[in-house]
């Protein structure tokens, strides 16, 4: 039997801490009086099930999962304007606790799905009571409407087994599209929706003084 807790819970370590770090990273920002490139965080480790289907779909032997399978920890930052998702990528880049090993940049170059996120593969090191040991994670950086259609999209992938009807396929790639125009829109009207946001973070503040 194939001890799934040992090989998964240096990846689990990794994103619980990187998801601390990068949540740090928007507390940050709240403590100034800059927009946060960073709306907020989630990560998951791979579950056993779906690792087994894509090791089959993409013929990796168990034994080279830990080092074909670039995803088996993964982390998302989501954020509110396409414009944030370079501001991130280069506090990503800036950083000296991980390297980068890969990017991918699925915005310029979407899928054929629809699908658009800019992905980085890092090479993460974990502390554990055998010392240290490099993991790789992935991390998918995307704005809400990118988030909300591939959500969408990936419940749809499960319902159909990845097969999806191409009458739906198509209202799909058309639904990734009014996203992206959506996103489009909001950056026109970035100024105004920032200083709203300004005004009622000062509001707050002031409610807490009282
Ligand atoms: P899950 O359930 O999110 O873990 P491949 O898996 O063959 O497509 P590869 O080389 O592993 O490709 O890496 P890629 O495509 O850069 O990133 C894979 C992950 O990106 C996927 O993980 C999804 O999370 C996301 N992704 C990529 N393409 C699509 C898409 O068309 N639709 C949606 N909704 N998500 C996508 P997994 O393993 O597929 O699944």
């Amino acid at each position: 039997m194939y001890d799934w807790d040992e090989l998964l819970s240096p990846y689990k370590q990794a994103v619980d801490e990187l998801k601390i770090k990068l949540r740090s990273i928007r507390e940050q920002y709240e403590r100034t009086s800059k927009h946060t490139p960073i709306e907020f965080v989630t990560g998951r480790v791979k579950p056993v099930t779906s690792i087994l289907d894509k090791a089959k779909r993409k013929n990796i032997p168990l034994e080279e999962i830990d080092e074909k399978m670039q995803d088996l920890a993964g982390v998302r930052i989501m954020c509110q304007f396409v414009g944030d998702i370079d501001t991130v990528v280069d506090l990503i880049r800036m950083r000296t606790d991980f390297e980068i090993v890969e990017e991918r940049d699925y915005i310029k170059n979407k899928k054929n799905s629809g699908y658009r996120s800019y992905h980085m593969v890092l090479r993460y090191p974990v502390q554990t009571i055998s010392g240290e040991i490099q993991l790789l994670v992935e991390l998918q950086i995307r704005t809400l409407a990118m988030n909300f259609w591939a959500t969408i999209e990936h419940s749809l992938q499960y319902k159909y087994r990845g097969e999806i009807p191409s009458n739906i396929e198509k209202r799909l790639q058309r639904a990734a599209e009014a996203a992206f125009r959506l996103d489009e829109e909001m950056s026109q009207i970035r100024g105004e929706v920032q200083e709203a946001q300004e005004i009622i973070t000062r509001n707050r503040e002031q409610e807490k003084d009282r």
